[in-house]
């Protein structure tokens, strides 16, 4: 009986060992399109940390963003034209990603700023988690694409509606976001 049950579990370990694998090669397929990252950087004098990554899945972009240093509640979440940080204010990213020249709007809808996104939202410790996915994006190089551009977070909460910006206040966090892999 015991050498049977060892058997049993010698099975039962090495099915449990395969399912990593298994995983992992689910989420490398998963993988297949371009990544790219923002590092935020704190702006207009607040604490505000964390990264910004971006994948393409299908014909949509996955944004996932881990922040602290947020004041509780929601926050304007946009891609920026320009992948300039340097004012203390990040007015050096210039206005919203913008390519289709359309109107501030809902992420969800279809009159809206390619660089539209959801608002964070912070818990009372000021940290806010996203897991979006989006269209409109491309983590291309040129007019059309992403890359080299940049995430901003505001005071404020985006209304979805007030042009040009959804009313969100001041700039508290900017990151330039980069290809996976690239140096620049
Ligand atoms: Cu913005």
């Amino acid at each position: 009986m015991q050498s049977q049950s060892m058997i049993y579990r010698g099975s039962r370990l090495a099915i449990l060992a395969s399912i990593p694998v298994l995983l992992t090669a689910c989420a490398s397929m998963d993988a297949s399109g371009p990544k790219a990252s923002a590092a935020l950087e704190p702006r207009s004098g607040s604490q505000v940390a964390g990264t910004v990554s971006f994948q393409a899945v299908g014909q949509k972009v996955r944004v996932e963003a881990s922040v602290t240093g947020l004041t509780p509640g929601e926050h304007g979440f946009h891609v920026h034209e320009v992948g300039d940080c340097s004012a203390a204010d990040a007015t050096s990213a210039k206005g919203h990603f913008n390519p289709a020249a359309k109107a501030h709007g809902h992420h969800g809808g279809a009159e809206r700023h390619a660089g539209d996104m959801p608002n964070l939202v912070a818990d009372a410790s000021g940290k806010a988690m996203l897991s979006a996915e989006l269209d409109m994006l491309s983590l291309t190089e040129g007019p059309t694409g992403i890359l080299k551009r940049s995430v901003v977070i505001h005071a404020d909460p985006d209304d979805y509606k007030s042009q040009p910006a959804g009313n969100s206040g001041k700039r508290v966090a900017c990151g330039v976001i980069r290809a996976a892999g690239s140096a620049y």
